[in-house]
């Protein structure tokens, strides 16, 4: 017993460190945003990796998407980074845990120029042994997932940026029939799985989506089986297309169903509560585009929070792009997207947080700290309020004035430090003991603006 012990205080010691819980003042009883999005037939995903889906990351990406697409785990160079041998552990990850939650999962992505495996990469090919290639990669992973993929982004990203096609190790071994191939290869391992197509830059009407436009046009012409053409939308803050909706309705016009699958509104960081608000009016018009045409089948955020977003890491000195913060704060755009699929609890302007955050643990006790920050809002009195769902106890605090009730802790603010600017933030400290575990709770933030 004593030995068990220890040893579970240790992995918390390890683990207590980025525990981090969450709250945006006053709205933690919004609808989330998979009910909202339910209610009008239509899907709000995520990206997400599977190694993250715990703690507040699995609760939001559980709790308020009815989608998920894995961000790179169903990538060729993920499933047989050696030809032969494959690696299904995070894919099936993520698909178990979506159908834990009643989500859909959207199948990413089958035939790319990139994240191939070096083996196939690298390989001389005939152009009969590549096609086996691709038709056998096509089989074997929509085969695996057949019945619990609803969706395929089957090839993606084919065109450039002119409208000619984008010269990769497919169309220089094959010719533009690669397409058509691979999307009977799927029809064939899953005929119930929706087809698509998926690119980027192809969100307003311009060379690259009209290239797109006439492309599907005849495989449906031909009879090449094709359900949907999807939208990546990687945006850059002030730059939404205005032809937008009605590019979307050009390819519903066809018969063909449109889905926004990879949304991001990137801007130069550090944020501030200017490019938060107009991120939002942006997230907002990105939504209400594909809530206006009946054929659009949903939109798809390329990670929900800051903190899993592959934009700083390719765009340098640009971030702040997803409807959450890195401390899982819902952001002004998180309010914009809930708004634009019927909610009616959006904050005004921007928002205050409290980010509770456990910075140290030994086996008795534990020093925690709340921070409250506000973007676009503004606090002139504060008060925080938890319950310790496995008996911890406050000892001290300090930069504000905490009472523990029972379970019951409330933490209002010092003399000194009552007002929270827009943009700014305050931190008060505490220790306290726990045993057993020391689960991370839900604070609510009060606040007169
Ligand atoms: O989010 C993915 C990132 O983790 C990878 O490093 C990157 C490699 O290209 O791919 C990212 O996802 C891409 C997606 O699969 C296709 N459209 C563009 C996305 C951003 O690069």
């Amino acid at each position: 017993m004593r030995s068990l012990r220890t040893g579970s205080a240790l992995a918390s010691l390890v683990t207590g460190l980025a525990l981090l819980g969450t709250a945006p003042a006053a709205h933690a009883a919004d609808t989330p945003l998979r009910d909202l999005a339910d209610a009008k037939g239509k899907v709000i995903g995520t990206a997400v990796t599977g190694s993250k889906l715990t703690g507040t990351y699995g609760d939001i990406a559980g709790g308020q998407f009815n989608a998920l697409t894995p961000g790179n785990a169903m990538k060729w160079g993920s499933v047989e980074p050696v030809r032969g041998t494959f690696d299904w552990a995070e894919a099936d990850r993520i698909v178990d845990f979506a159908e834990a939650h009643g989500q859909q999962v959207r199948g990413h992505t089958l035939v790319w120029h990139s994240q191939n495996p070096n083996w196939l990469t690298n390989g001389n090919w005939t152009p009969a042994q590549l096609r086996q290639l691709m038709t056998d990669h096509i089989a074997t992973e929509v085969g695996r997932y057949k019945g619990r993929v609803a969706t395929w982004d089957v090839v993606n990203e084919p065109f450039n940026e002119d409208g000619t096609y984008r010269q990769t190790l497919w169309y220089n071994g094959l010719g533009t029939d690669y397409i058509a191939q691979a999307l009977t290869a799927a029809r064939a391992a899953d005929p119930s799985a929706k087809l698509y197509i998926n690119d980027y830059n192809v969100e307003g009407i311009n060379a690259k989506s009209t290239a797109l436009y006439n492309l599907v046009r005849s495989l449906k012409e031909r009879g090449v089986p094709i359900d949907g053409v999807g939208l990546q939308a990687h945006l850059i803050l002030g730059q939404v297309p205005s032809t937008l909706q009605q590019n979307i309705q050009r390819f519903a016009d066809l018969g063909l169903d449109v889905a926004i699958t990879e949304l991001d509104i990137r801007m130069r960081t550090p944020s501030d509560s200017a490019r938060l608000a107009q991120q939002a009016a942006e997230y907002r018009q990105v939504v209400n585009a594909c809530v206006a045409v009946s054929r659009c089948h949903g939109v798809t955020v390329w990670g929900f929070t800051d903190s899993d977003s592959w934009i700083p890491e390719t765009f340098p000195g640009e971030g702040a792009a997803t409807p959450y913060d890195e401390n899982y704060a819902p952001k002004p755009a998180y309010y914009a997207i809930a708004e634009a699929l019927g909610g009616t609890t959006t904050p005004p302007t921007g928002a205050c947080t409290a980010t509770y955050s456990v910075v140290n643990q030994w086996n008795t006790g534990f020093t925690g700290q709340v921070r409250i920050a506000c973007e676009g809002a503004s606090l002139s009195s504060w008060r925080v309020n938890w319950s310790y769902g496995a008996g911890q106890r406050i000892s001290q605090a300090w930069n504000a004035d905490c009472t523990q009730s029972g379970t019951a802790v409330r933490c209002a603010h010092a003399s000194y430090n009552g007002t929270v600017p827009d943009g700014g933030s305050v931190t008060f400290g505490f220790n306290a003991s726990w045993s057993g575990s020391n689960p991370v709770p839900t604070v609510t933030l009060d606040r007169e603006i």
